[in-house]
């Protein structure tokens, strides 16, 4: 791993927010490309989720963490310009109702936005309702859905049941992602597509947008 790769992650594990952030300010100065530092920011949220099952780590240190990467996120997310051109497409965020996580939904948003897209994020736990709302308000073409938590991925069948309700379903690809789940789990909660890291979400987001072009 190249080693400030490496030196971000530990200072995010070790929950060191000044040297994370001058970490991060210094990849980004020297043109590291920024994934390097989003694989730096899951790696280090992976061990942190190790220490935490362990019972090394408390809630305050997992909350102490994301809240080090949201800091990190805003970096990069300044460093990357809006571009001023007809959006490539829009797609409607969310972490489904009941999940608190957005480290994950928040740099797919960031990717997203860097190539073009016109991105509505609806935040953490938004019920189905809301998401029906937001593509029908925007006339959105994609739904990305975070769940991190086994108990809220029960949340994905719903808000789809919900697009389904609502009659625009067809109108709309949803793709899902988040630590818990696998493309087996996504297609049978009912999603079109499975991101198991942002970059292939961007990756599928693109690629649809290209079929319905
Ligand atoms: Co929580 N948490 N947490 N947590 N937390 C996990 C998820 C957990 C695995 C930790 C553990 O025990 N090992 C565990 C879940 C167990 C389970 O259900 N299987 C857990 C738990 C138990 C909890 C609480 C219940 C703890 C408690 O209160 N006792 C509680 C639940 C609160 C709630 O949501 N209702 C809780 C709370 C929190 C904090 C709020 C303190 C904090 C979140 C802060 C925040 O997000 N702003 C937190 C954190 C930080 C974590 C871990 C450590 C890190 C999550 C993270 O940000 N990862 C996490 C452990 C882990 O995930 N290994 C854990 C980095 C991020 C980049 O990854 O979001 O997976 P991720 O995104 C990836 C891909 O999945 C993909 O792209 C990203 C990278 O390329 N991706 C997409 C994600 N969304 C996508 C969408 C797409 C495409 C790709 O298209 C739309």
């Amino acid at each position: 791993m190249p080693h400030k790769i490496y030196d971000l992650k530990e200072a995010i594990l070790n929950l060191r927010i000044n040297d994370a952030l001058k970490i991060c300010e210094e990849m980004l100065m020297s043109e590291t490309d920024v994934k390097d530092v989003f694989d730096a920011i899951s790696q280090a949220m992976d061990e942190v989720g190790m220490k935490y099952e362990s019972g090394e780590y408390f809630l305050s240190e997992l909350i102490m963490a994301g809240e080090i990467v949201k800091e990190v996120l805003k970096i990069i997310e300044s460093r990357f310009k809006k571009p001023k051109r007809e959006p490539v497409g829009k797609v409607i965020l969310a972490t489904v109702r009941g999940d608190l996580h957005d480290i994950g939904k928040n740099i797919v948003g960031i990717l997203l936005q860097s190539a073009g897209f016109e991105v509505i994020d609806l935040g953490i736990d938004v019920p189905p309702e809301k998401i029906v709302e937001a593509v029908k308000k925007y006339d959105a073409k994609i739904v990305g859905l975070s769940a991190l938590l086994t108990t809220t991925l029960p949340e994905i069948k719903n808000t789809i049941l919900e697009l389904e309700k609502a009659g625009i379903r067809k109108n709309v690809k949803v793709i899902v992602g988040g630590a818990a789940l696998n493309e087996i789990v996504a297609r049978e909660y009912g999603a079109d597509g499975y991101g198991k890291t942002a970059v292939d979400g961007l990756k599928i987001c693109r690629n649809w947008i290209k079929e319905m072009s």
